[in-house]
């Protein structure tokens, strides 16, 4: 069969040989029966595996996950919201130094849009739905908007990197294309592709879900960074005299993009890192905590942490480890680069899922029980090299709102309520009146564009203090 492929592709004989090598040869089962451009298709998928690697990844982490959480647990010094009007002070303070830091042009967004959105039903790229309350506006097109504002009102450019994968790429740039890239100066507005790796059976074996494709799936979050190094992106950025980026997730509707106070804090402490988080709800509620492990800034996902943990207390009887990670950060620069000098900086993390997959006889299989492992790097696995971090406790209700499921929790239902009831918030601290039901949701509709307010102070000063809500609000 090796020798009747490589006397077929003598260009691809290198790979052919790594694949069957490797143990692999089985995608190679319905040759024959394959088109020459699906062979070719196939050929190419081949050549893009480093099977060594893959290999490794296997044997290092089907054996010993990395994601076990071993060590002496401490919670971290967080920022919390200003409380006192001496608070209150400090911060307006801390809000000027991010504001200027935000005139210099040293901060560029980085906005990871490259998962699957299974979750979702996988219609499309996660930004692309339309999410806002009356208008319909898109995820991107909010995050748009709210950069295009701070632009105009810091007279700046704040370059946006927008990271897709091989499966949305395509789609989310013909969206942005098909909209006039939302007024954004196609210039300063970047995409790129993180990286896929296979996913293997639980025998180790590549899975297909044609006679010719290789399953893949893009390399998580922490392929930002591995992608920003390889793909020259890192010194585009240096050219252009950046010096942080502002991370965020593009399932966040909320998100407060180069907040002026966040990176006020980050400068003012002189961190390398900063990150966002929320009060966890309860003990029980499945996020990442933030926290030192042996002396070392890391985030635990919820699955890691003890029953003990989960609900310990601290002395005012609140929960010992409450900082909920938010995935929002602040990076500089430099310490990326002092990060690319680690050979371990971004372990690979697997999980277990169900994939529909091809059978020895051409089937397609639909799993009832996990099947299959995925690696994914997570950004955040970074933290532990960091040497000054500052932490910065934020509102949920005004900052984090994410997107995953098609109904229920954190679904566009509840992202379109959460925006409404944040936009009634900054009107009724306005002086205008705004009612609410029983929990709290604002009764009826509200929009208000970041081009006519960016927060509640520009709102404040644009709304007539007369102004009285009838149901329905679009600004
Ligand atoms: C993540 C965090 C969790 C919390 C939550 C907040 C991890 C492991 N957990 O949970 O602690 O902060 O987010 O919303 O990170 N993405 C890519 N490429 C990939 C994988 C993901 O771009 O290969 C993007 C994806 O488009 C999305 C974001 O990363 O914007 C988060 O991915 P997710 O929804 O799978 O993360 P989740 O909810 O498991």
């Amino acid at each position: 069969m090796r020798e009747q492929l490589e006397k077929e592709y003598p260009d691809y004989r290198d790979q052919i040989r790594s694949a069957f090598e490797a143990g692999q040869q089985h995608i190679f089962r319905w040759w024959d029966a394959l088109s020459p451009f699906e062979k070719e298709n196939l050929l190419r998928q081949v050549a893009s595996i480093d099977f060594p690697f893959l290999h490794k990844l296997f044997h290092t982490y089907l054996q010993k996950p990395v994601s076990t959480f071993r060590g002496t647990l401490a919670p971290p010094y967080v920022i919390s919201v200003p409380a006192t009007p001496e608070e209150r002070r400090s911060a307006e303070r801390i809000y000027r130094i991010g504001e200027s830091f935000l005139r210099r042009g040293e901060i560029a967004v980085l906005t990871v849009a490259g998962g699957d959105g299974t979750r979702l039903g996988g219609n499309g790229p996660k930004g692309t739905l339309h999410i806002a309350p009356i208008s319909g506006k898109s995820i991107f097109q909010l995050h748009a908007e709210k950069i295009c504002a701070l632009q105009k009102r810091y007279g700046t450019v704040i370059p946006w990197y927008i990271m897709t994968s091989e499966t949305n790429n395509k789609a989310t740039q013909e969206f942005f294309a098909s909209h006039d890239f939302f007024g954004l100066d196609p210039r300063h507005l970047c995409f790129f592709m993180q990286g896929m790796l296979p996913v293997l059976s639980l025998e180790g074996k590549l899975l297909m879900n044609s006679r010719s494709t290789i399953i893949k799936s893009p390399n998580g979050h922490g392929g930002s960074l591995i992608a920003l190094k390889e793909k020259g992106i890192l010194a585009d950025m240096k050219r252009r005299g950046i010096r942080s980026l502002f991370y965020h997730q593009v399932d966040n509707v909320l998100i407060k993009i180069a907040d002026p106070a966040f990176l006020g804090y980050h400068v003012s402490n002189a961190a390398e890192m900063s990150l966002k988080v929320v009060r966890k709800r309860q003990g029980g509620e499945k996020v990442g905590i933030v926290g030192y492990i042996d002396g070392r800034l890391q985030i635990v996902e919820y699955s890691e942490l003890s029953q003990e943990d989960m609900e310990a207390r601290d002395e005012n009887g609140g929960l010992k480890y409450h900082a909920g990670n938010i995935a929002v950060h602040v990076m500089n620069i430099d310490f990326l680069e002092k990060v690319y000098q680690r050979e371990d900086a971004l372990p690979y993390h697997i999980a277990r899922k169900k994939v529909p997959f091809l059978n020895e006889h051409g089937d397609l299989v639909l799993p009832e029980e996990n099947n299959a492992i995925k690696y994914e790097s997570f950004i955040f696995d970074i933290l532990k090299h960091v040497e000054k971090a500052t932490i910065v406790e934020a509102l949920r209700e005004d900052e984090f709102s994410p997107v995953k499921n098609m109904e229920g929790e954190n679904s566009p239902e509840t992202a379109k309520q959460d925006m409404i009831n944040l936009f009634g918030r900054w009107l009724h601290n306005a002086g205008i009146t705004i009612p609410v039901d029983a929990r709290g949701n604002v009764i009826g509709l509200i929009e208000i564009s970041p081009f006519f307010a960016l927060d509640e102070e520009e709102l404040r000063k644009k709304i007539p203090q007369t102004f009285q809500f009838d149901g329905l609000l679009h600004l």
